[in-house]
């Protein structure tokens, strides 16, 4: 069995998604998503100039040996733009596997460890009044957990001016506008003083049931989260997430060492190399590498396994810039995990995300049930594919009152 080609789609409703369709000579196809939020024409580059002329004639059975000629092979390894490229291609691999076994992918791990897989929505208010519709709506939808957000009174507002700016290139860029992020700015003293309080009165508002996930997303310093952490425990939150800057493993050692508020982290991390010793040395609870720029199913899994004999649950990234395939990918591992912990379910299941991405994933009462399908159980119409091109975008950043650079 040979692989005879593959293209590559960058586009989609409100994303660019990159979805990657690799052709078999023995006409099974299998798809793959290497959609990095904001940077998505840099793993298509990389699949289109490097990986897909290396592909062309190798046997897509042989996803693990794929997998290592990708990463090994490239010796400059790691980083979400490689590792989103590899991961389409391994989706895309065991979509085939599935498909010649005529299994869903999840037979191949080893069968499924429950039927539904608990997932998170995101509440978000710019004050708490708001917040609280916010939840509202989702426990009336059924949902059994809730990231919450809001809007901290007092903090200040930017007042930097992004510039405008137009200008042409070859590729896929035409229009700068959208490349220039907007400016957030962020102030922790404000922040550790406000939300504890705010978190506790929505645990009184919603009761003891309801799993309430909180994204600090990346911005204390290890004793500013440490202090942030034990401020918390009396809400007992289901996890609070990127309590700092995710390079420095050690990090959450000291926040470890002073409560006992769950730590999720992980979202952009690419590899196990990221995490292990956050792992090893039980310093999380939850780990959230993501399949699309975690090099797809083959590495992820083993992440999982590692995960898994430390206490580690999984709670995977689900923003909506990962498309139907990856979300699917991680709906196949988290049907099988022993160690399945929650995945966050955003935004996708518009009739247009449908009409792209047909499947019969389903979503009911806040809990995920995967597809019976043979392979992931995701189409991709190409037809509906030509609606859609490359719109440039840019995560926004963040600055202190005083300018300084801070982290998104
Ligand atoms: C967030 C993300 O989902 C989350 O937990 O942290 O929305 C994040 O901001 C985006 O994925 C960035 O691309
Ligand atoms: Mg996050």
């Amino acid at each position: 069995m040979k692989i005879t080609g593959a293209k590559v789609f960058v586009g989609g409703p409100k994303k660019n998604y990159v979805t990657l369709k690799i052709m078999t000579d023995q006409g099974v196809y299998g798809l793959g998503d290497a959609t990095l939020n904001n940077r998505e024409t840099l793993p298509a580059h990389y699949l289109e100039q490097y990986l897909i002329p290396n592909l062309i004639g190798m046997d897509p059975r042989n996803s693990e040996d794929i997998w290592q000629f990708m990463y090994r092979g490239a010796y400059f390894r790691r980083g979400p733009i490689a590792m989103a490229a590899f991961g389409a291609v391994d989706m895309a691999l065991w979509d085939i596997k599935g498909k010649l076994a005529n299994m869903p992918v999840y037979q191949l791990f080893g069968g499924k460890s429950r039927e539904g897989a608990m997932v998170y929505a995101h509440a978000t208010g710019a004050d708490l009044e708001d917040l609280t519709d916010s939840i509202t709506g989702y426990v009336e939808e059924g949902y059994k957990a809730v990231r919450v957000q809001c809007g901290i009174p007092g903090m200040p507002t930017a007042s930097y001016a992004v510039p405008e700016t137009k200008g042409q290139t070859k590729n896929y860029i035409s229009d700068f506008s959208g490349i220039r992020p907007k400016v957030e700015v962020w102030d922790s003293d404000r922040y550790i003083r406000y939300m504890p309080g705010a978190l506790a009165e929505i645990r009184d508002r919603f009761g003891p049931e309801l799993h309430i996930l909180h994204d600090v997303h990346h911005r204390l310093t290890p004793r500013e989260a440490a202090e942030f952490a034990k401020a918390v425990e009396p809400v007992r939150l289901f996890w609070m997430e990127d309590p700092t800057p995710a390079d420095d493993q050690d990090a959450l050692r000291l926040i470890r060492q002073h409560s006992t508020t769950p730590i999720a982290i992980g979202e952009v991390f690419n590899s196990i190399w990221d995490c292990n010793k956050l792992i090893e040395n039980e310093l999380i609870d939850y780990i959230r590498v993501a399949a699309t720029y975690g090099g797809g199913i083959t590495h992820l899994k083993r992440i999982i396994d590692l995960a898994g004999l430390h206490h580690v649950k999984t709670g995977f990234h689900g923003a909506p810039s990962h498309s139907p395939i990856s979300m699917a990918a991680q709906a196949h591992l988290n049907a099988w995990a022993p160690n399945f912990g929650i995945q966050e379910y955003l935004v996708l299941g518009t009739p247009e995300c449908d009409a792209l991405f047909p499947s019969e994933h389903r979503m009911e009462n806040g809990m995920v049930y995967v597809s019976d399908a043979p392979g992931l159980g995701v189409d991709f119409d190409e037809k509906e594919a030509a609606r859609y091109s490359y719109q440039p975008g840019s995560h926004p950043v963040v600055r202190l009152q005083d300018g300084t650079m801070w982290d998104y």
